[in-house]
């Protein structure tokens, strides 16, 4: 692994073992991203990009103007609750909607499965909330051209503040697969927040956008490339810049949540 002086350390999928430690590094801020570059080949995300595109499934965000999704997240589920049956019938069948589209290749969220497996000595396994059922996997985000995603942070516990299971995890990371990326902008930045001062705890509370006008420069920022995998603590707040270009900047998002060391990893979007 290496260490970059701007924050953000490298690892190669066609490389070793990542160890196990490298999750409580990210948490404690000794670097602020992780990118696992290589874990989709450039043919495997053209495929995929090109399958999602022409399967004509992406519907609108709610939340996010001009920004499209195949797969809703539990965000989007909690902030309206007639969307939770979709959500929950996604949770079953999304994995092997994206394996199909995927093949021949093999589906890149599989990859990031496999990886986080092979990493995390309790390996990982897919979250089911007592109060809400089985949560889906990954949603797909497509972003045209001049779309980004504002200031932000993202805490399960806040989105189901009543659930124990929610609210067992401790450590939440965000965690994307960039299958395309436009020809500009598309930069993923980490704002300097410190996670106890948070007062994101409840989503009923009221919006969660972070206005630009009262942070500082973002401390780190991120130019994904394709087939990366890219992992961040998600309750530091962070955004998305715009797009630029005709191509569409496509990612596989979804959260990984730790909630100890002897535990499976915890995977949801
Ligand atoms: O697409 C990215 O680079 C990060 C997006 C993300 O995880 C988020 O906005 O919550």
């Amino acid at each position: 692994m290496r260490n970059r002086a701007d924050g953000i350390a490298e690892l190669d999928a066609l490389g070793e073992r990542p160890n196990h430690n490298l999750l409580a590094g990210l948490w404690n801020g000794d670097f602020a991203a992780l990118r696992v570059s290589n874990l989709v080949s450039n043919p495997a995300c053209q495929h995929l990009a090109h399958q999602l595109l022409a399967s004509n499934m992406a519907v609108d965000h709610r939340d996010v103007d001009g920004l499209r999704v195949i797969g809703l997240s539990h965000f989007q589920a909690v902030r309206n609750t007639e969307l939770l049956p979709r959500y929950l019938d996604e949770a079953r069948t999304s994995a092997g909607m994206l394996r199909t589209l995927a093949s021949p290749f093999a589906s890149p969220f599989d990859s990031a499965v496999a990886l986080l497996a092979h990493w995390w000595p309790a390996g990982c396994q897919f979250t089911t909330l007592p109060s809400e059922g089985l949560l889906s996997p990954f949603t797909v985000r497509i972003y045209s051209e001049g779309v980004g995603i504002e200031p932000h942070q993202d805490i399960l516990s806040a989105e189901s503040p009543n659930d124990p299971a929610a609210n067992s995890i401790g450590q939440q990371f965000g965690a994307n697969i960039y299958l395309s990326m436009g020809t500009g902008g598309g930069v993923l930045e980490l704002f300097a927040t410190d996670y106890a001062a948070t007062t994101y705890r409840d989503l009923d509370d009221g919006p969660q956008v972070v206005s630009r006008d009262t942070l500082p420069d973002p401390s780190v920022s991120v130019a994904p490339s394709i087939g990366d995998l890219i992992i961040f603590p998600s309750y530091r707040i962070h955004a998305v810049t715009a797009s630029a270009g005709a191509q569409p900047r496509i990612t596989i998002s979804f959260f990984v949540g730790v909630q100890n060391d002897s535990l499976p990893l915890k995977l949801w979007a």
